[in-house]
């Protein structure tokens, strides 16, 4: 029997390994390494491995649906189009919303935000960037001019210090973790703050537990500890930034001391001096964070205070050093770059400034949605629970917001109010079931395109085997939809090369890249021309702000909006174990990932659990001021006393039924990583 292989992408995070699939008889049968890929070097987490297995399924979806009595039943392309143009010609454009994502190609995510601009005339798209580093994009970008992580994966290797605050890297970014790994056989100190000890944490010298929502008042504590003993980088602030003053002003207050920290956080002082020394003092030390940091009300405040920490110590734009906020879906980095964004157009070209709304009426050849900032995703499901709702139709392509957003309750609410919901996707998810119009994806198996990982790493996807039945790329999709809607021009597309080659020439990061020069590892943006060789590592000479200089912010802290009471004595956490990936709808029909971690749980510290007279594995009642789960209890001296956490992945079980909506006030992130709970005994019937 004849093989195949084929190269290209992991589908699951942002880390960007390069796998090989095995294709007999038209079936991706396996996966196979990439022995010389420059992240992966032929070594791939779980995921990577079984990346094959949920292609094939039976009940992927093979034909576009149309609810009729209330029911999905099959229908042919052509009727769904007909259905989709004709329903959206009757709304206004501020009545209608596209949601990109993350998971599909540059090529497909520049066309969702093309046709939202160009065809409907709405300013509203966004997409699960908003619940992930919206305040990374918000916060790097005042304090950096950029909001991207700032040095490449192998860089990592180099650091002298590494501290890992908010990311559990080793299960969510495993291929990271070797970075991590290198650079301690190479003799750096690694420090870990999470409030629960993970399997990132096991791999630290100095690790320790502390309580959701502190970390600005820790960051600030280093900053004082730091200054007080003049370990702070004097030129590198003099030459490199500005506004280091009114920083001091902040972090030097008593409220900031180590002891009054070690109150609010839990860590004692003596550890967070270590810290502060440790990192201050190493030739070059980095900082790699993800959900922990941005996932709070005060999301864009954490960002900036790590941004602080790392002028201060003149490690950004140097090797070894940087802000390493890991980017968490597969092509999330991509999604932004691609303009998915309520606020800018590709390449982060805002819609408010004149010149870049008429480049891109120019580029298009018709009028565009610009002037005018859009809905984020949260503010979606807000206004829809209004009376009468501000939004009518929305279009969602590879996005589960009915297990993935906040308060799953209000979700619903939301959802239900629309007049009209189109769901792409590769399967039925528990979103698709509630939509009008559902239409049949290619996965990424099925499809040519282009994805950026978390380095900024623009790498080729290639086409393994045809979708099945009648599904369609998502770049096809759209482009039969965009000329149905009468705009054949703007989307006559034959290959999501013609596309690349749009994409770079209105997006000057791009600018530089084709498909060609893609192979066979990908460049780094930004690269502006056709000459140039890519940029792994950010900021050398200068920041990317109109000065060239990094700005301080000062920050104080705040405490998150939900906080412990007496009704609700315990803090809730949410985030995701290595096996399983978000709303499940892939790896939980990946037979070797599901067996592994077939169910929700709760973590419950032993302590806590003695207290409430739970046993390990036990049925528990877990319940918020929006709602309440019954889930399995996992006793573990691995979390914080009085905090919990919950993984999110379970339908079953849902962590977003408690989780609390309450916005950061710019990033418009919800608090995923902070709300107060209480925990019940099931009474026996
Ligand atoms: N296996 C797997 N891998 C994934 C994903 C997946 O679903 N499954 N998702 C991908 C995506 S989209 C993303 S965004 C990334 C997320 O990657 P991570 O951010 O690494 O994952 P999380 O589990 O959300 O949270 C990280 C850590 O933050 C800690 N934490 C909780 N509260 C706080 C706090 O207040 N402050 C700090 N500093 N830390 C806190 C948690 O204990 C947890 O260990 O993972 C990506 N990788
Ligand atoms: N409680 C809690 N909730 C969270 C978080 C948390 O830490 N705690 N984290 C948040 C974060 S960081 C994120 S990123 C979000 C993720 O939230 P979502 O993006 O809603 O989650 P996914 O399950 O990744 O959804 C992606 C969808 O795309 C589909 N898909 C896959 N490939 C394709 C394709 O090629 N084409 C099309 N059309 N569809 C495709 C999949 O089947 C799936 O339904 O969840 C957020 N929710
Ligand atoms: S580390 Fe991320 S990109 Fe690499 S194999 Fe695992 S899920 Fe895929
Ligand atoms: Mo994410």
């Amino acid at each position: 029997m004849e093989l195949k292989i084929v190269s290209t992408t992991c589908p699951y995070c942002g880390t960007g390994c390069g796998l090989n699939l095995v294709v007999r008889d038209e079936k991706v049968v396996s996966v196979a390494a990439w022995q010389r890929h420059p992240v992966n070097e032929g070594k791939l987490c779980p995921k990577g491995r079984y990346a094959h297995e949920f292609i094939h399924r039976k009940d992927r979806l093979t034909k576009p649906l149309i609810k009729k009595d209330g029911k999905l039943v099959e229908a042919s392309w052509d009727e769904a189009y007909e259905l989709i143009a004709t329903k959206l010609k009757t709304y206004k454009p501020e009545e209608m919303a596209c949601l990109a994502s993350a998971r599909v190609s540059n090529e497909e995510n520049y066309l969702m935000q093309k046709f939202a601009r160009a065809v409907l005339k709405t300013p509203n798209v966004d997409h699960c960037a908003r619940l992930c580093h919206s305040s990374t994009v918000a916060g790097l970008a005042a304090s950096f001019g950029s909001g991207a992580m700032t040095n490449n994966i192998q860089d990592i290797a180099e650091s002298k210090c590494v501290f890992v605050l908010g990311s559990n890297t080793f299960e969510q970014h495993p291929l990271i973790g070797r970075s991590i790994v290198r650079a301690k056989q190479k003799g750096a100190r690694v420090i870990v703050f999470d409030p629960r000890y993970t399997p990132t944490a096991k791999q630290a010298d100095l690790y320790k537990s502390f309580y959701s929502g502190t970390d600005v008042a820790i960051l600030n504590a280093m900053m004082q500890h730091i200054i007080k003993n003049g370990w702070e980088a004097k030129e590198y602030i003099e030459n490199r930034t500005k506004d280091y003053e009114k920083l001091k002003a902040v972090v030097m207050k008593p409220e900031y001391s180590l002891e009054n920290v070690s109150g609010i956080s839990g860590i004692p002082a003596k550890d967070i001096a270590m810290a502060a020394e440790w990192f201050a003092t190493a030739p070059s030390a980095c900082l790699l964070y993800s959900m922990g940091i941005t996932q709070h009300t005060t999301g864009v405040d954490n960002v900036k205070s790590v941004a602080n920490l790392l002028m201060l110590t003149g490690n950004i734009g140097k090797v070894g050093g940087g802000v390493n906020a890991l980017r968490g879906q597969n092509n999330v980095q991509g999604a932004c770059d691609m303009g998915c964004l309520p606020n800018v157009y590709s390449g982060y070209q805002k819609v408010i400034d004149e010149p870049a709304v008429k480049k891109m009426k120019e580029a298009w050849g018709c009028d565009v949605a610009g002037g005018k900032i859009g809905y984020t995703v949260t503010e979606m499901m807000d206004v829809l629970t209004e009376n009468p709702p501000k939004l009518k139709a929305i279009y969602i392509m590879g996005e589960n917001p009915m297990i993935s957003d906040p308060d799953l309750k209000h979700v619903e609410h939301a959802l239900k109010n629309l007049e009209f919901l189109v769901v792409q996707d590769i399967f039925l998810t528990e979103t698709a079931q509630l939509a009008d119009v559902v239409l049949p994806a290619a996965c990424y198996a099925e499809k040519d395109g282009t994805q950026t990982s978390t380095e900024r790493r623009v790498q080729r996807w290639h086409k393994a085997v045809n979708p099945p039945g009648e599904a369609k790329a998502d770049w096809e999709i759209l482009c039969e939809l965009g000329r149905k809607m009468g705009f054949e021009k703007q989307f006559s597309f034959k290959s999501p090369e013609e596309i690349f080659n749009e994409v770079a020439r209105v997006t000057p990061s791009y600018g530089g890249m084709s498909y060609k020069r893609l192979e066979p590892e990908g460049l780094h943006w930004p690269c502006p021309a056709a000459d140039h060789p890519g940029t792994p590592i950010l900021h050398t000479q200068k920041f990317a702000n109109p000065d060239g200089l990094g700005v301080f912010t000062p920050i104080e802290y705040k405490p998150p909006a939900e906080v412990t009471d007496a009704e609700y004595p315990f803090i809730l956490t949410t985030g995701r174990c290595i096996w399983q990936w978000h709303t499940g709808s892939m790896t939980r029909r990946s037979e070797s990932l599901e067996r592994e971690a077939p169910t929700g749980w709760i973590e419950i510290n032993t302590e806590d659990a003695k207290a409430l007279g739970i046993r390990n594995n036990e049925m528990v009642r877990a319940i918020t001021r929006r709602g309440e789960v019954q889930v399995a209890a996992r006793v573990t001296g691995d979390i914080r006393k009085n905090v919990m956490f919950m993984p999110f992945h379970y339908a079953e079980c849902p962590a977003n039924v408690l989780t609390n909506n309450a916005l950061d006030p710019i990033a418009k992130i919800p608090e995923y990583k902070v709300c107060a709970v209480r925990v019940e005994k099931i009474k026996e019937a």
